[in-house]
């Protein structure tokens, strides 16, 4: 579901309505001084900023300078014609979750997650699927309708799809948190290819989380959703059973 507005123009806000004040940091290549002091303010300036004040300018490692700047923008945006794809399921409870599953799906829903490829972050993938949970919300691992299965990190994609197929699971959750030079990217498609070049991509609901995710780009990457930061498990579980139900059944779940 794309979420649409009508015409509203926006700007920044700082101390006042329409001022368009901006705060941004940046590094630039040289040494701190007072000459990168007056750098950093010209390369804000450049950016279109207009009364620029330097808040901060200090050393940042070897032969480099910190900044971070204020200045007016005059930028107006139409927030009316912002679209975004918005996942459209409600969130139910934990309870509300395994009462679906029980109620209309019959048995265990299988869920394989990993944070595959060189990303060694497993926090990301542990927060949606272990018992702890994130933020005081439990997770996967503590729904007794969910069978997870948590991979781990620095598995393969192709032995990620093995061991997630050999589970029987409905559901792939991939994990990934670096995302330096789009490894993020590279790695996801690789999994969304390997699915398809085994025949099993529509056997899942695949699910793509991490920092630097969100659900337009894993719509665009052939995933069914994606999720960033600050997602909780329910919000994760409530998106499956949706899902599931709807693909099963062809019915919307209400809250
Ligand atoms: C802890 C940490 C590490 C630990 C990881 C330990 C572990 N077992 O995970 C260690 C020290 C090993 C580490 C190593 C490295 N790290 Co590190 N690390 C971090 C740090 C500080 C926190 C990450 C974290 O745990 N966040 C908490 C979790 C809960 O948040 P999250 O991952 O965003 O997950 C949430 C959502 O994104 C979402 N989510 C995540 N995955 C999924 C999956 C699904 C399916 C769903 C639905 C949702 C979902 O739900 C979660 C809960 O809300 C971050 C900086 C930061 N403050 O974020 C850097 C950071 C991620 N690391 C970074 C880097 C560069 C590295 C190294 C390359 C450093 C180096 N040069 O060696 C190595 C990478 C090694 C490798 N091969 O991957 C960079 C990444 C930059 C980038 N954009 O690519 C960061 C951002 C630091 C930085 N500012 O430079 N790191």
């Amino acid at each position: 579901m794309m979420a649409k507005g009508v015409f509203k123009s926006i700007m920044a806000y700082g101390d006042r309505l329409g001022d368009g004040v901006v705060q941004i940091s940046f590094v630039l290549p040289v040494p701190f001084s007072p000459k990168s002091r007056e750098a950093g303010r010209a390369y804000a300036a450049k950016l279109g900023l207009r009364d620029v004040a330097v808040a901060t300018a200090e050393p940042a490692g070897d032969g480099n300078t910190f900044f971070v700047v204020y200045g007016h923008s005059p930028v107006v945006l139409d927030y009316g014609a912002i679209e975004v794809p918005v996942v459209e399921n409600p969130v139910f409870s934990r309870e509300r979750v395994n009462e679906i599953i029980r109620d209309r799906i019959g048995r265990k829903v299988v869920v394989a997650g990993a944070c595959t490829g060189s990303d060694a972050h497993t926090v990301g993938i542990d927060a949606i699927m272990n018992m702890k949970g994130f933020a005081g919300d439990y997770g996967l691992e503590r729904y007794p309708w969910i069978a997870a299965h948590n991979m781990g990190a620095q598995i393969s994609n192709a032995e990620f799809l093995d061991r997630a197929v050999s589970a029987g699971a409905d559901v792939l959750l991939l994990s990934q948190v670096v995302t330096q030079r789009d490894v993020h990217i590279d790695n996801a498609s690789e999994l969304v290819r390997l699915a398809n070049e085994r025949g099993v991509r529509e056997r899942f609901v695949m699910i793509f989380g991490g920092p630097r995710v969100d659900h337009k780009l894993a719509l665009s990457l052939g995933f069914d959703a994606g999720f960033g930061a600050g997602t909780t498990p329910s919000e994760v579980a409530s998106y499956i059973v949706y899902t599931m139900v709807e693909r099963m059944k062809g019915e919307k779940i209400k809250a």
